[in-house]
């Protein structure tokens, strides 16, 4: 009976770990998390896994939270790294930048990141 429990749970957590490894998990971007740099002219970002982007989306808020314009986003060969062009220069300030991604396995995963504009 305790072998079966242990078995079972060992399982139950590598299907769980099986899961994780395939959702989209944000490697690096540019700008990077925190920085302060000159108005970027668009967002990189760099995923773990293919993205799907019909289904995927990138939001940018700027100073006072007011929602920042952005062209379609762009993917690379690899599927895995994302452009977003600003269509405007940035204003100095904080922005906020909230990503929902979705990868060809059907996941789904969420995230966000600050970056300050000189
Ligand atoms: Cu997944």
């Amino acid at each position: 009976m305790r072998k079966t429990l242990i078995a079972a749970a060992a399982i139950a957590a590598f299907a769980v770990a099986g899961q994780a490894a395939a959702h989209a998990r944000l490697i690096t971007g540019s700008p990077k998390n925190g920085a302060t740099i000159a108005a970027p002219k668009a967002l990189t970002l760099h995923y773990s896994e293919e993205l799907v982007p019909a289904a995927s989306s990138v939001k940018v808020a700027g100073p006072g939270g007011a929602a920042v314009a952005t062209g379609p986003m762009g993917l690379d060969k690899t599927k895995r790294i994302v452009t977003v062009p600003f269509t405007a220069a940035l204003a100095p300030g904080a922005y906020r930048v909230k990503w929902h991604m979705k990868t060809e396995d059907g996941h789904e995963t969420d995230g966000d990141f600050g970056f300050n504009v000189k």
